[in-house]
């Protein structure tokens, strides 16, 4: 079952006041939501191969070792799993969940009924769903199309719910956003539930660098991609390739962040909304930014949006954290 909160009207005219408010913005922006049409999601899945991008690989060991405790700490009786993508590491939770290791039959079946996936794109949550329809006889599988700074409210399955944000992905809203959203979380569930997130870590500024501005030239497609969106669904006429992928670290704010910069003097029509925008020649489109974590940062927001700590863990390199919240504070 797959609930479109996200309809193409929705999406459409989201997009369409993102785009404007973004591009006669001064410095310019585009939302890395828009990043995901079905080639940026397969993009993405791309990146999470690539030797420089560590995230993936980082956060998969974890689960792989935790996945038993996760289960154990939660007794979960639903995983909602936000900006689901192709749900790949979710495999593992749900093993964990259902009382048993990866590829092993259960032994003890856990007490997990029903997963929600929940993400921007239609297609890769369809993809998702059905696989794992296919692969967890028994499962109750309800997607969610819909953004999670905006869909959060009817969240479906029994609780205990086990809200899971993993990748890193939190780390694409800024400060204020990220306190919205903890707090939009903590709303919905009930004392005694939990949110499982998934942080990268601040570390040497070269190995962050290289995660983004990977040498296969595989970033730089993802970010162009979103140019490629506002042409097809704005009917946009970018000159994608006239665009140069730019990723910077900054050491203050302690994130990456993506640019598009304009290889010389341009003028875009945007007709769907009734724009024609000027770039000069190395002017910078924002389109992302990727925020890393210290423990004490995210202990002290997510203590503030009325969570109390459950676990925290990290790879083997400390690259990367997944940690355990419950909700409510320790008396609830
Ligand atoms: C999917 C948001 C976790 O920020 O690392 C990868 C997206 N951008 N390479 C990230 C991304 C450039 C990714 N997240």
């Amino acid at each position: 079952m797959i609930d479109v909160h996200l309809t193409p009207d929705h999406a459409f005219r989201a997009l369409s006041a993102d785009a404007r408010a973004g591009l006669t913005a001064d410095p310019k922006w585009l939302a890395p939501k828009w990043f995901y049409d079905a080639r940026g999601s397969e993009l993405f899945e791309e990146i999470t191969r690539l030797p420089e991008y560590y995230p993936t690989r980082a956060e998969r060991e974890i689960l792989e070792a935790r996945a038993g405790e996760i289960a154990r700490l939660t007794g979960a009786r639903t995983l909602v799993e936000l900006g689901s993508g192709s749900s790949e590491k979710t495999r593992l939770l749900l093993d964990g969940l259902r009382g048993r290791g990866a590829g092993e039959a259960p032994a003890e079946p856990g007490p997990l009924t029903t997963f929600v996936p929940l993400d921007v794109s239609e297609s890769a949550l369809r993809d998702a769903a059905r696989a794992i329809t296919a692969d967890y006889p028994g499962l109750v599988v309800h997607g969610v199309v819909g953004d999670f700074t905006e869909h959060l409210d009817r969240l479906p399955g029994d609780a205990p719910r086990v809200v899971a944000f993993l990748g890193g992905t939190i780390g694409n809203l800024l400060p204020d956003e990220r306190a919205e959203f903890f707090a939009s979380v903590r709303e919905v569930l009930e004392p005694g539930e939990w949110l499982l997130l998934g942080t990268d870590l601040v570390k040497d500024p070269d190995v962050l660098v290289a995660a983004y501005d990977d040498s296969a030239g595989v970033t730089a497609e993802f970010n162009r991609n979103v140019l490629r969106v506002l042409n097809r669904r704005l009917g946009a006429d970018f000159e994608v390739d006239a665009f140069s992928h730019v990723a910077v670290w900054d050491a203050e704010n302690e994130w990456i962040e993506m640019h598009l910069r304009a290889d010389r003097a341009m003028s875009v029509l945007v007709p769907q909304i009734g724009l024609e925008i000027e770039f000069a020649a190395g002017e910078e489109l924002s389109t992302e930014i990727s925020a890393k974590f210290r423990r004490e940062g995210v202990e002290a927001e997510l203590d503030k949006a009325g969570f109390s700590p459950g676990a925290w863990w990290t790879d083997s390199e400390d690259r990367f954290a997944l940690s355990l919240w419950r909700a409510g504070s320790v008396h609830e």
